[in-house]
């Protein structure tokens, strides 16, 4: 490429980068995003396996490699359209706008903000390309610009997200306040407590960020095949509301991961909205849909005979759902892997027929309502010093709703050595685990498992999670 050609790119670069940080402020200052219409897009059309590759692939920060991911792509797009013929620039920008556009007002509550940021980026494109920056200085100061609008931009969303974080807290307590009982294990360091506080607990979503529900405005609404259909406030539910300790936990979640969290729950047993809606014999299924439209269904029968009891949940640990653990309501019934539990944010309970079909299930996942299945975990390997084989394991294990019965390890392909066990919170809940080995010296390969209440025992069989949930054991390798 001639040094001119290179200089455009460049340029073109740096006026994508311009384009990017007006068009996210615009959005940012009516409390929106271009980026999160785009990742939600992703997130609802991706091929499965790229879903899974990407959900295996990410950590804890996964949104924002999304984010910065789309970001990079919109400099990259910027490049690619000052590489096309002058008279096909104005159409590509366009189309570029209009989709941007298109997507942010097919997605949540800050929509029309996410596409006035896509149509004003379109438009500093439009202007920038057609008189690209000349020289060096006037392509820095564009992407200078643009990098730092960018960042004002992220830094005004976030300062949104606070202010409607605190209006969540401000609400008041959801719960009883009784303390959380002891469960009589010495606490390693490293051993995960016994409740994990909302900030500790895992996310799973398919949008980048969690809606902004104005809890004042917000009615559950209950519909469908129903007798009598309802609207509820947040204070008719926390009126018939009760606690509950439960573990939930992700379908990704493969053996060793951190995609659980055992929380105290506060929220109304579906029984009872289901004694006061009464649904009609012709319903089969109970459709919980957030307000995105997002859908997890459940089968009634079991809900109503008890098989599965489930709660339309609105507090965790003594206080209003957080925004990104659903606020102001989900439901969630202990023993469900978290993609079939329930929707979060919730907007309505439809009672419906079996011919809905939800958002996963588009996909290739499982129609079948997916139990979750008994796993441990190994959070703590410590030896007592340099040179001795006393080496302290411990973790947790879970078996919901039927509980706990034992959790054992194994060093290498040795016999299964049972451990100690804390004392059972409840029995959807996780429970925690310890032991003390003499190892001799060498590398050990050790791993865990556990038997639920109900007789099952840990599978050792490796599976990825994808399409009816993970299976095998955490296997950690200590050296003496
Ligand atoms: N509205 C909505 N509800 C949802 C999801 C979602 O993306 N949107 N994800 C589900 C999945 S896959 C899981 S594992 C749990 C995660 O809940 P958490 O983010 O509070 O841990 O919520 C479930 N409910
Ligand atoms: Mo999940």
């Amino acid at each position: 490429m001639s040094e001119n050609g290179k200089r455009r790119l460049i340029g073109a670069a740096a006026v994508g980068l311009g384009a990017l940080g007006v068009g996210e402020l615009v959005a940012a200052a009516r409390g929106g995003s271009m980026l999160d219409g785009v990742g939600r897009l992703l997130a609802d059309t991706a091929p499965i396996a790229v879903v899974e590759e990407l959900v295996a692939k990410s950590g804890k920060h996964d949104k924002e490699a999304t984010r910065y991911g789309v970001a990079a792509n919109v400099v990259t797009a910027a490049v690619g359209i000052a590489a096309l013929p002058e008279r096909f620039r104005t159409p590509a920008i366009a189309a570029v706008g209009a989709g941007t556009a298109a997507v942010a007002l097919r997605s949540t509550d800050r929509s029309v903000a996410g596409a006035l940021g896509g149509l004003t980026a379109a438009a500093v494109l439009r202007a920038g390309l057609r008189r690209p920056p000349a020289g060096f200085g006037a392509g820095l100061l564009w992407a200078t610009a643009g990098a730092g609008l960018f960042a004002a931009a992220e830094t005004l969303v976030r300062r949104t997200d606070q202010r409607h974080r605190d209006r969540v807290a401000a609400i008041g307590p959801m719960g009883s306040g009784t303390p959380v009982p002891d469960d009589g294990l010495s606490n390693e360091p490293g051993l995960s407590p016994l409740i994990t506080k909302a900030g500790r607990f895992y996310v799973a979503d398919v949008n980048s960020r969690a809606p902004r529900i104005d809890p004042a405005q917000w009615r559950l609404s209950i519909t469908g095949k129903v007798a009598h259909p309802l609207r509820l406030s947040l204070a008719d539910l926390a009126d018939q509301a009760v606690e509950f300790d439960a573990v939930m936990v992700c379908v990704h979640n493969v053996p060793g991961q951190g995609r659980a969290g055992n929380a105290r729950w506060f929220g109304v047993p579906l029984a009872t909205l289901f004694d006061h809606a009464v649904p009609d014999s012709g319903a089969t299924r109970l459709i919980t849909r957030a307000v995105d439209g997002y859908t997890i269904s459940l089968p009634l029968d079991e809900l109503r005979s008890g098989e599965l009891p489930g709660y339309l949940v609105i507090g965790m640990n003594g206080e209003p759902l957080p925004p990104e653990h659903g606020f102001p309501a989900r439901v969630f019934v202990p023993g469900l892997y978290g993609q079939y539990t329930g929707a979060k944010y919730l907007a309505e309970l439809e009672f419906s027929d079996d011919s809905h079909v939800d958002y996963w299930w588009k996909r290739g996942w499982t129609r079948e309502t997916l139990r979750v299945t008994p796993q441990a975990r190994i959070d703590v390997t410590a030896t007592a010093e340099p040179g001795s084989g006393k080496t302290t394991l411990a973790g947790v294990a879970w078996a919901p709703p039927q509980g706990v019965s034992l959790v054992e390890i194994r060093v290498g392909e040795t016999d299964w050595l049972p451990v100690e066990l804390g004392a059972e919170i409840a029995p959807a809940a996780w429970r925690r685990w310890r032991t003390v080995l003499d190892l001799p010296p060498g590398t050990h390969a050790i791993s865990a498992r556990v038997t639920g209440r109900s007789g099952q025992i840990q599978s050792g069989e490796p599976a990825a999670p994808f399409p009816v949930g993970p299976s095998g054991f955490h296997t950690v390798t200590v050296t003496v």
